[in-house]
C-alpha cells in the first residue's frame, strides 16, 4: 500500500433529484477522516473539493433523458483528470462522493494508466443501465455502464477513451435491486456478481476470498468503488435509494479487512452519503470507519501475529 493518501472530494449530486448528497465530502471529512488515516500512519493531503455546478443552475439537455448530462460530464471529467495527476503522483487516490456518477470520473482517472483495472462495486444497485434501461434518467445508475463503453458519448468519452474497464474484470458485491436491462447486461457480459443471496448463503468471508482471489488472477490494480447503500439502512440510513436487507456493518468492516490483508486495492470511493437524510451523521462515520478498516487499521491494532502488514514499510 502506498503510504501517501490523496483525499478528493466530489460534491456531485446531479447524477439523481435528491438534495444532500453533494455534503458527502464534507460530513465525512468532519468524521474524521484525515486524524484515523494519519494515526495509522499515513501521509493524508487534502486535494479539497473538485468543482461542480450547483444543482440550481445545471441545465437540461432537452434531446435526452438523462438529467443534467452535460453538467456530469464536465465534473467527471475534472475528476479524472485530478485522480490521474495523483495516481503520477504515486500516491493513493480516496475518493468522497457525492453520488455515484462519479465513478465515471474515478474510472476514467485510473484506468488511463492501467490495461487492466479490477474493480469491487459494492453496492445494493448494479447501476449497468443505459439511456434505453433506465427507470430513472439518473446517471447513478448508469455509471459502471458507461465505464464498460455502454451508454451516451458525452459520458463514455471522459478521458478522451473507452472503454474504462473489462467486463471480467469487475465483481459486484451486494446487489439486491437490479433493473431488468441491468439483469440482460450482467447475463451478456458475464459480470461476477454477489447478490445478498450469496452472501447469506456462502457468508462474507468465503465471499471475499474468491472475490480476491479471481482479481488477483486477472488484474493488476483494483479499485473499490463503496455505495454506502450497499450496507443495510439500518447501518447506513443516510442514503438517497436505501434497499433493506443490505450487508451489515460488520460484514463490510471484514470484507475492508480482508481487502486490507490481501494488499490488493490500490484506490477507492465511498459514495452515495446524503447527510440531509441521515442520523447525528452515522452514515459519514460508518463511511470513515470503513475506510480505516481498508487502509489497514485493524491489522496494525489488531493483536493477530501471523498478520505482516507492510503498510508502514
Ligand atoms: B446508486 C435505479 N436502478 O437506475 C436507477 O445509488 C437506482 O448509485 C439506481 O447505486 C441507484 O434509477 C444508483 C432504479
Ligand atoms: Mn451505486
Ligand atoms: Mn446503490
Ligand atoms: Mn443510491
Amino acid at each position: 500500500m502506498k503510504k501517501e493518501i490523496s483525499i478528493i472530494g466530489v460534491p456531485m449530486d446531479l447524477g439523481q433529484t435528491r438534495r444532500g448528497v453533494d455534503m458527502g465530502p464534507s460530513a465525512i471529512r468532519y468524521a474524521g477522516l484525515s486524524e484515523r488515516l494519519e494515526n495509522i500512519g499515513y501521509t493524508v493531503r487534502d486535494e479539497g473539493d473538485i468543482k461542480v455546478e450547483i444543482q440550481e443552475r445545471a441545465q437540461s439537455d432537452s434531446d435526452t433523458n438523462l438529467k443534467n448530462l452535460q453538467d456530469v460530464a464536465e465534473g467527471n471529467e475534472k475528476l479524472s483528470q485530478k485522480v490521474d495527476e495523483v495516481i503520477q503522483a504515486n500516491r493513493f487516490p480516496l475518493v468522497l462522493g457525492g453520488d455515484h456518477s462519479i465513478a465515471i470520473g474515478t474510472l476514467a482517472g485510473l484506468a488511463k494508466s492501467t490495461e487492466n483495472l479490477g474493480v469491487i462495486w459494492y453496492d445494493a444497485h448494479g447501476d449497468l443501465n443505459t439511456a434505453e434501461t433506465s427507470p430513472s434518467g439518473n446517471i447513478h445508475g448508469m455509471s459502471l455502464a458507461v465505464s464498460l463503453g455502454l451508454g451516451h458519448p458525452a459520458l463514455t468519452n471522459i478521458g478522451g477513451y473507452s472503454p474504462k474497464v473489462k467486463p471480467e474484470n469487475i465483481v459486484i458485491i451486494g446487489a439486491r435491486s437490479l433493473d431488468q436491462g441491468e439483469k440482460e447486461l450482467i447475463r451478456e457480459k458475464g459480470i461476477k456478481v454477489y447478490t445478498m443471496h450469496e452472501i447469506d448463503r456462502m457468508g462474507m468471508t468465503k465471499v471475499m476470498e474468491e472475490s480476491i482471489a479471481y482479481l488477483k488472477e486477472r488484474t493488476n490494480l483494483v479499485h473499490l468503488s463503496l455505495d454506502l447503500d450497499g450496507l443495510d439502512p439500518d447501518d447506513a440510513p443516510g442514503v438517497g435509494t436505501p434497499v433493506m436487507g443490505g450487508i451489515s456493518y460488520r460484514e463490510s468492516h471484514l470484507a475492508m479487512e480482508m481487502l486490507a490483508e490481501a494488499n490488493i486495492i490500490t484506490s477507492a470511493e465511498f459514495v452515495e452519503i446524503n447527510p440531509i437524510l441521515d442520523e447525528h451523521n452515522k452514515t459519514a462515520e460508518v463511511a470513515v470507519a470503513l475506510m480505516g478498516s481498508l487502509l489497514g487499521e485493524k491489522l496494525l491494532y489488531g493483536a493477530e501475529e501471523h498478520i505482516t502488514p507492510d503498510l508502514l514499510a
